[in-house]
């Protein structure tokens, strides 16, 4: 049961938990001071100043370091300085401030225990469709965010299964204790809601325009902000994924986001829309329609008519977390509303939290191409549960820990992040400090080389999305499709095609539309080739695809090799062990499934005469 308390991730070197009688970030940041340098030479004085909010400075005196900040700014800066002398890292310099006011966290936990698309075991807050927790472990959670600078965590699934529901109605007064436990954290509450709640209290619609709607949306949010005044704000789905939304009565997603947005605002709640919105209940049959599309198609012409307490969280990539997307191109038309860009540290494609997948790289991609400045506030879908180690895989952890350092400094470096989580988590000689950087850093390309070759996606288990089936979702109504023959693969997204490609600015869309100057990682996402199409190094697409899952099946097994001899924790050995060895058959499945899939489809042989099943 209290397995967790020896778990303690990134913060090891404060081994002793807060007491409860930490209630407000300054007192936490007290009591972090004295924990960290209680044993140490240096002095630190932490000196509050409210105008620097969230921000913070340090600065070394002849005894050690001062540390100003605003309430929570002062808990930030304590916990950015023990990370740079943990780390060895250089000491932040002058008044930093998040760059993102909102930085949040959505757990997909559903009330009954489960998490959906969870790998770390059961929901840390809820179970038996009740609040059940222990109040030190949600303290521990809240220092583990609040010492990487995460300030929201959405509580619920955005799939608001009942009895989610009651969150905003008997319920209540759990939330606010729960919110309370996080406070000293510096870190608020938000709650996912049901579109279509009204209609549980009487009402035939859920219609925004409706009077008696906005009056009862109105009503609840001034209950719900009574109880929790520093409530961060609301989340919804709509009109995706079967779930309720304005559509249904004819409504735009502006109409239906503004009535929610203006209900919360006289409390300075934010709306959070997510862009998550598409056809499914494709027809396999039908070629016109293509998904990547649906976004931009559905908000573009919104853009503009949002309020401004509204903010639209859409996905990095146009389809949904796949290993390698182009970025939405929503993210980059869209300049009259305030945005929030959608991450998922929840490895549901990228391996499950078994598979080892270091997200850094990838996101530095995705800002460096996006910049930071498109958008106002990032999100990300959480990998946390009841674990003992809380996410699963131990080293999964690190994309928890990265994920608040670049919502915090979207400049932030992949591989410096990588290097401060490996020396904060583990006391490992230098060696193998190098050892554990350099495979979390090349983590990504090894699984992109046996599951998304090219920028084939989809082609997983469906509803587990573990492990390769090529043609899983070629016959299903998700609109995602391979459409491999025994020509030709992928889907002509250029002007010919679908016109998905036309919705970029003129730069990429020029890069993307031809074959030649397309990225190879996204070779297939934009263009249907045939197997024998000349790849700019001269192979053949089909050899490039076989080369691919084989080098990848190799690489994961040097990986583990590597990984092997890595001197870490009894039980993170254990836990990195077991998973190194599923990930390891997930790859030679891998491998052998989709190149004897092509295999049989093209006839081709491979070059180097590796096996590939007939
Ligand atoms: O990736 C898909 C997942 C669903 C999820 C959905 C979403 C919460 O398979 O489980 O539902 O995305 O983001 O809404």
């Amino acid at each position: 049961m209290d397995g967790w308390k020896k778990r303690l991730a990134w913060l090891r070197v404060l081994p002793e938990p807060v007491p409860a009688d930490r209630d407000t970030p300054l007192k936490t940041a007290e009591f972090e001071k004295e924990l960290f340098f209680g044993g140490r030479k240096e002095t630190v004085r932490l000196l509050k100043d409210d105008a620097l909010g969230e921000g913070y400075e340090i600065l070394p005196t002849d005894l050690g370091y001062d540390v100003r900040g605003g309430e929570t700014g002062v808990l930030y800066g304590v916990y950015a300085l023990i990370r740079a002398l943990t780390a060895a890292s250089a000491l932040p310099r002058g008044v930093r401030k998040p760059y993102y006011d909102l930085r949040m966290l959505d757990s997909w936990d559903n009330m009954d225990g489960t998490v959906e698309r969870g790998y770390a075991g059961r929901s840390i807050w809820f179970e038996g469709n009740a609040f059940a927790y222990d109040p030190a472990r949600i303290r521990q959670l809240g220092r583990m965010l609040g010492s990487v600078g995460i300030n929201a965590l959405c509580l619920n699934n955005v799939n608001v299964h009942q009895p989610a529901q009651r969150l905003l109605e008997d319920l209540l007064p759990k939330v606010r204790e729960f919110a309370a436990l996080l406070r000293p954290f510096g870190v608020r509450i938000m709650l996912s809601v049901d579109f279509s709640q009204p209609m549980q209290h009487g009402l035939d619609t859920a219609d925004p325009l409706d009077e008696r709607v906005q009056g009862w949306w109105r009503e609840t949010a001034k209950r719900v902000w009574e109880a929790i005044p520093d409530l961060a704000g609301f989340l919804v789905k709509a009109d995706s994924e079967h779930r309720p939304g304005p559509n249904t009565y004819g409504r735009t997603h502006a109409e239906g986001a503004n009535m929610l947005a203006r209900a919360i605002a006289p409390y300075g709640g934010k709306l959070v829309w997510r862009a998550f919105v598409y056809n499914c209940m494709q027809d396999w049959r039908d070629t016109k329609t293509d998904r990547p599309r649906a976004a931009y198609d559905l908000y573009m012409p919104l853009d503009g008519q949002f309020d401004g307490n509204v903010i639209l969280q859409i996905k990095h990539g146009p389809y949904d977390f796949q290993i390698r997307e182009p970025l939405s191109p929503l993210l980059l038309g869209m300049k009259k509303t305030s945005l929030a860009l959608e991450l998922q540290l929840a490895q549901e494609y990228p391996g499950q939290q078994i598979d080892l997948y270091a997200m850094p790289p990838m996101w530095r991609e995705i800002l460096d191409e996006m910049g930071k400045e498109k958008v106002r506030a990032v999100a990300a879908v959480s990998n946390l549960g009841r674990d003992d180690c809380w996410t699963g895989h131990p080293f999964a952890a690190l994309n928890l820990f990265s994920y608040g350092l670049f919502s915090w400094d979207p400049d932030s470096e992949a591989e410096e992040t990588v290097r401060q989580w490996v020396r904060m988590t583990y006391a490992l000689e230098k060696g193998q400090e190098d050892t554990l950087t350099e495979w979390l850093l090349r983590s990504r390309s090894i699984y992109e080389k046996y599951a998304a070759s090219l920028g084939l996606c989809w082609m997983i288990t469906p509803n587990s999305h573990y492990g390769p089936n090529p043609y899983g979702y070629e016959f299903q109504a998700w609109g995602t499709y391979i459409r491999a023959d025994r020509n030709a693969v992928g889907i002509d997204r250029t002007e010919k095609g679908t016109g998905y490609v036309s919705q970029y600015p003129e730069k990429l869309r020029e890069m993307y539309a031809r074959p030649e100057t397309c990225p190879d990682g996204l070779k297939l996402f934009f263009h249907r080739l045939p197997y024998d199409y000349r790849m700019r190094d001269g192979r053949t697409l089909i050899q490039r695809l076989y080369d691919d899952h084989f080098e990848g099946a190799e690489e994961a097994r040097a990986m583990a090799e590597a990984l092997k001899t890595l001197e870490l924790p009894e039980a993170d050995k254990r836990e990195m062990l077991e998973r190194m060895d599923k990930q390891l058959l997930n790859a030679r499945e891998w491998r052998d499934v989709v190149n004897t899939f092509f295999h049989r489809f093209s006839g081709a042989e491979d070059e180097q005469g590796r096996k590939i099943y007939d």
